[in-house]
């Protein structure tokens, strides 16, 4: 029997973990043959730690075999102590009325002390996943408080854009969604967000030469993708969850095997003209169950290049808000 994995969930209570916690459990995230114990972490108040309560019983009440333990508190001390990946999922939502800068001010005072928590108590391997948003700014946050812990431990997740994007390029070239490949998410989980279709293959040729539509590929492909989570909301009359869940399971289950390319927020080091210091959608291949490289080859022109610098703009702009809380 493998050595249980500490998994530390925060939001754990809310729509994504209530999506995400049963697919951990069950070997979804890690493998059919790789024991869990859930660290669940939720904000402090009465109500969300009696709902983590209820989904504790939940948890017990599948009986899966893989799940060796759940933890529940409201103290990220005690929640992240030990854990080898930490799925950053809470976060605090954008009331009516509020400003940008609030909510990543609100924001960035929960991923700063979660940062410094996780980099005093977690374990030596530790890897960090923000689903939260702003995700990626968050990651930046949280990542910034680090001294034991590398940058490159810090991910943020756009993997739910990389798997829209296929999705919407399957059903426009009218073929099995399995056959389009090699669909990147580059910049910012944002409307921002630059899907880079021109290095899609579909059934192994370029995606451009299959949809010759490039008024549809630059227009209603970008918009549909870009805007997918408020057209959930419109729809649903909540936001996207168990969709964010089963991509949060493939954000961690394509970092933990080698060989798999695919669509990460990472810190940027000036990749694809990004700024340095912003965390930025990318491709990236799994190298070993520990690590990954960045794909750096891949050519932008004019059109990717002006969506890249929009997208970096907007992170660039995310960060001057918090710079003074990250000093
Ligand atoms: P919910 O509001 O249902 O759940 C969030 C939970 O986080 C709540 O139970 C709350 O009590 C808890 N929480 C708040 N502050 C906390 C703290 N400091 N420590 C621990 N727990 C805390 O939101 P949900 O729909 O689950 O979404 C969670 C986050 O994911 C939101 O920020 C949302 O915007 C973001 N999303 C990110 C996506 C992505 O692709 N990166 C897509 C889906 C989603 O919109």
């Amino acid at each position: 029997m493998k050595t249980p994995i500490r998994v530390a969930v925060t939001g754990a209570a809310g729509q994504i973990g209530y999506s995400l916690l049963f697919r951990i459990a069950s070997g979804a995230m890690f493998g059919p043959d790789q024991p869990v114990i859930l660290q669940l972490i939720e904000a402090p108040f009465e109500k969300a730690l009696k709902a983590l309560e209820g989904v504790a019983m939940e948890l017990d009440d599948c009986a899966f075999p893989l799940l060796k333990g759940i933890v529940q508190t409201a103290d990220p001390t005690v929640g992240f102590k030990g854990a080898n990946w930490c799925l950053l999922v809470g976060a605090k939502p954008r009331g009516p009325g509020m400003e940008r800068a609030d909510l990543l001010k609100d924001n960035g005072k929960i991923f700063i002390e979660q940062g410094k928590v996780i980099d005093a108590v977690a374990a030596a391997d530790a890897r960090i996943a923000v689903v939260g948003n702003p995700a990626n700014t968050n990651c930046m946050i949280a990542a910034s408080q680090a001294k034991r812990l590398p940058p490159e431990r810090f991910t943020a997740m756009v993997r739910l854009d990389q798997n829209r994007a296929q999705t919407q390029l399957a059903k426009k070239a009218n073929v099995d969604l399995t056959e389009v490949k090699d669909i990147f998410i580059y910049g910012n989980h944002s409307p921002t967000m630059f899907p880079a279709y021109a290095h899609a293959s579909i059934q192994g040729k370029l995606a451009t030469r299959v949809i010759t539509d490039l008024a549809w590929l630059q227009g209603p492909f970008l918009e549909t993708v870009g805007k997918r989570g408020a057209a959930i909301i419109a729809a649903r009359g909540a936001s996207s969850a168990a969709s964010a869940a089963n991509a949060l399971v493939d954000h961690v289950r394509s970092l933990v095997t080698p060989g798999a390319v695919h669509s990460v927020a990472v810190k940027s080091n000036g990749h694809y003209g990004f700024d340095a210091n912003v965390w930025a959608g990318m491709p990236v291949r799994t190298t070993t169950a520990g690590s990954y490289e960045v794909i750096t080859t891949y050519a932008m022109d004019d059109f990717a290049k002006s969506r890249l610098a929009a997208t970096n703009k907007e992170l660039v702009e995310e960060r001057a808000f918090v710079a003074d809380m990250i000093q």
